[in-house]
C-alpha cells in the first residue's frame, strides 16, 4: 500500500549537519522525499504536535529542545511508508534502538532522539496537514 508520512529532523540534526545522512537512510530504503522545508516550531504548533505528552514531566525539556533551532520537515512516501519510516528511525530511546537505525547510529538519549515519524496512517494524515496544509486526495 502506498502511504505518506511526516518526518521531522529535530534541531540537533541540523546543528550537527546530519540532514543529508539522515535523508540517505530513507532514500536507501527506496522511499521518496515529496516535499520539505526548514522552520522553527511555534508554541501552538508544538503543543498540537505533542498533545499526547504536554502533561508529562519531560515536556518542558522536550519543548526547549524542539525550539532550540529550526527543524527539517518532510513528507515521505512509498510502500508501507508509515511503519517502514518508524523502523528506519528505531526505538524512541536511542540506547534501545537496533544498530543501523537512525536513532541508534546518531541519537544521544531518549530526550535527544533526532527524528520524528508519524506513528499511524491516521496520524500521518493529521500531521501532514498540520505542517504542509491540506493535500489533494
Ligand atoms: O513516537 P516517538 O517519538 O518514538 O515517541 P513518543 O512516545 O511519541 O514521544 C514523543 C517524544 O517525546 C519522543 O520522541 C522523545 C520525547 N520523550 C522524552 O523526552 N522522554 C520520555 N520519557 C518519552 C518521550
Ligand atoms: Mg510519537
Amino acid at each position: 500500500m502506498n502511504e505518506h508520512t511526516l518526518i521531522i529532523i529535530k534541531p540537533d540534526g541540523l546543528q550537527r549537519h546530519l540532514v543529508g545522512k539522515i535523508l540517505q537512510y530513507f532514500e536507501d530504503a527506496n522511499l521518496n522525499i515529496d516535499q520539505c522545508y526548514i522552520d522553527t516550531m511555534t508554541d501552538d504548533v508544538l503543543r498540537a504536535h505533542y498533545s499526547q505528552v504536554v502533561d508529562k514531566p519531560f515536556f518542558p525539556e522536550l519543548k526547549t529542545y524542539m525550539q532550540s533551532g529550526p527543524c527539517f520537515f518532510a513528507i515521505i512516501s512509498g510502500e508501507n511508508a508509515v511503519a517502514r519510516v518508524r523502523a528506519i528511525e528505531g526505538n524512541t530511546d536511542p540506547l534501545k534502538a537496533e544498530r543501523g537505525t537512525i536513532r541508534s547510529d546518531f541519537g544521544t538519549s531518549l530526550n535527544y532522539n533526532l527524528v520524528h515519524g508519524s506513528d499511524s496512517v491516521e496520524h500521518a494524515k493529521v500531521e501532514i496537514a498540520r505542517f504542509f496544509g491540506p493535500q489533494p486526495a
